[in-house]
């Protein structure tokens, strides 16, 4: 079958192997001054964390000083997964860094080269520490769209990206490769994390090999809401950080049931796409009186 051909930043052959095996990795693509304004975003609320727990008295040391990847691990070393959960599995607070992240031009480039260049940042995104120790890190296998599965949104590109070096150690993200033709499989609610995801059981995940994808830190990998994937515990002594952003063409259900998505890039209304602000009061567009 064809592919349409879009611009963006991708070449042909990223474009045909993301089509032909559902996923494709950009490494590197963002360095050290893409991910500032994020990585603050997540210091911040790791900073709320500590000022909660030390309230609670479950701590008695903020750890400020402690780096990045060990920080929110050590505040939770001691403590319970529940004590962990009430913070979020995963964490979609309205930060500014997030939306930074959201629009790098990077990341929307290579999205355009896929969707064309209407896009819809989708509600649906998770930042997602990944604490030793924490059941909920593991995420067990299952497509994206039984997230959504009567949203008439296809496709949807899930844009996830590693803020450290994701290890087989600390749980990196597995896949299986071609999958993104099936239908959308019947999941059910896992019970021993405490999140209820969604999970396939093993007869349902058919012969395709599984891929492990350790990657850099500022790599992305995009994929499919088709494609099977997972990721495995974090047997590490810090904290694997992720975020995995989503992406459709404006013409698509934007999910309002998820929260507020926003027009992240329109080459016909440049005017319209979301400012800071916008999404700050969750505005779709810019100059829309819509809120969601
Ligand atoms: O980051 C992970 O561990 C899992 C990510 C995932 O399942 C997703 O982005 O849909």
């Amino acid at each position: 079958m064809a592919i349409r051909s879009f611009g963006g930043s991708l070449t042909e052959k990223q474009r045909e192997f993301y089509h032909n095996e559902g996923y494709l990795i950009l490494e590197d693509l963002l360095n050290e001054e893409d991910m500032m304004a994020p990585k603050e975003a997540m210091q911040t609320k790791v900073q709320w964390i500590a000022d909660a727990l030390a309230s609670a008295g479950l701590i008695t040391d903020k750890l400020e000083h402690r780096p990045f990847p060990y920080r929110l691990a050590e505040l939770f070393q001691g403590l319970t997964s529940e004590d962990f959960l009430q913070f979020g599995r995963s964490w979609r607070d309205r930060l500014p860094g997030y939306y930074h992240l959201m629009s790098n031009p990077k990341i929307v480039d290579a999205v355009e080269s896929l969707i064309g260049g209407e896009i819809f940042s989708n509600p649906v995104y998770n930042v997602r520490p990944k604490v030793p120790g924490v059941a909920a890190g593991a995420v067990p296998w299952h497509q994206d769209k039984s997230y959504w599965p009567d949203a008439n949104a296809n496709p949807v590109i899930t844009v996830w990206l590693s803020f450290i070096d994701a290890t087989l150690e600390n749980g990196c993200l597995h896949l299986k490769p071609k999958t993104q033709h099936s239908k959308v499989l019947d999941w059910h609610h896992e019970k021993h994390t405490g999140t209820g995801y969604t999970a396939l059981h093993d007869h349902q995940l058919g012969r395709q090999k599984t891929v492990a994808l350790p990657v850099r830190a500022g790599t992305a990998i995009l994929f499919n809401d088709r494609l099977l994937h997972m990721s495995t515990p974090n047997l590490s002594d810090h904290v694997r950080w992720s975020v995995d952003l989503r992406y459709q063409p404006t013409d698509q259900d934007p999910m309002p049931q998820h929260g507020a998505g926003f027009l992240v890039r329109s080459r016909e209304f440049p005017d319209r796409v979301a400012t800071l602000e916008d999404w700050m009061a969750s505005k779709p567009e810019h100059g829309s009186t819509a809120s969601v």
